[in-house]
């Protein structure tokens, strides 16, 4: 592969969407790109998937083989994975040229909070891979909403320490003001901060300031990317961060550091 991007956000942010835009643009632009679906308990997905975890695990199997409910169902598909992993691999080899797109589980704990995911993540992804968080615009139209899904963000690049896009979908349905706010929101803590006081009472204001404020300290604050998966847009400014990123540059926080890595092979 050339490089991979391994999709994930909450429900329903458009996850699939975007991986079957971004697969669609990367063919336009006239590379190759590849997507392979990573949620088991996916009923519709808005590609055709080059490599497909259903394949494999099924939902409805899991639920009867075990006595689980659908919920519990998804917990041990999640994990299921691993086992099949080689099976993923092994044609995944044969994709050298290819920029390759990971579609994950809808809900985003199946993702980020089982202990099989960094694996799978290094295991498939590698060096080679960053994250694309993906967050949705109608929820960063208000302060605190916005707030939240940087501190969720923030919790997914703690959690698997990779290079991590913050995606903000669905760009489309904002008004251009509300745009020019979030973004501005992003360059600018006081005023998010300023934002959020219209919105709620003054009470917990220096505990929301110091929230905001580490985002800015820490660099998580610079990279919000808009997209829209439904325009087609946005999508050549992901490109343009994976490739910076696959050329090793250096210029925020949440990139790829040779010496994560160089940590990591001491052990
Ligand atoms: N307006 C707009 N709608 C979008 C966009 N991207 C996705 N949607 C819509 O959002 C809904 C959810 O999209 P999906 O791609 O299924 O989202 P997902 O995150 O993969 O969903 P789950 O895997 O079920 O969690 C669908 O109705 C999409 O048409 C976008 O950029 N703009
Ligand atoms: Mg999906």
């Amino acid at each position: 592969m050339k490089d991979a991007i391994f999709i994930a956000g909450p429900a329903g942010t458009g996850k699939s969407s975007l991986c079957a835009s971004l697969k669609e643009w990367y063919t336009k632009e006239g590379m190759n790109a590849a997507v392979v679906n990573l949620d088991p308990g996916a009923e519709y997905i808005p590609y055709e998937a080059d490599v497909d975890v259903r394949e494999w695990i099924s939902i409805s199997q899991i639920m009867s083989e075990f006595n689980l409910g659908p919920n519990g169902a998804q917990i041990v598909a999640a994990d299921l994975i691993i086992e099949n992993i080689q099976n993923i691999k092994d044609i995944l080899q044969e994709l050298d040229d290819y920029h390759i797109i990971f579609d994950t589980p809808g809900q985003i704990e199946l993702f980020t909070f089982r202990t099989s995911s960094p694996l799978i993540v290094e295991s498939l992804g590698g060096k080679k891979s960053m994250i694309g968080f993906v967050a949705d615009s109608a929820v960063s139209a208000s302060p605190s909403g916005h707030i939240s899904q940087k501190l969720l963000y923030a919790s997914v690049l703690t959690r698997f320490y990779k290079p991590t896009l913050f995606l903000l979908n669905k760009f489309d349905i904002l008004d251009e003001e509300m745009q020019k706010n979030i973004l501005s929101w992003d360059q600018d803590p006081d005023a998010l901060i300023n934002a959020l006081m219209d919105e709620k009472v003054d009470s917990r204001k220096d505990y929301y300031y110091n929230i905001v404020k580490s985002f800015a300290d820490s660099g998580l604050s610079s990279k919000i990317i808009p997209v829209s998966a439904k325009n087609m847009e946005g999508l050549e400014d992901i490109y343009t961060e994976m490739s910076f990123f696959a050329s090793g540059g250096e210029d925020d926080d949440t990139m790829y550091r040779e010496e994560d890595y160089e940590n990591d092979e001491e052990e």
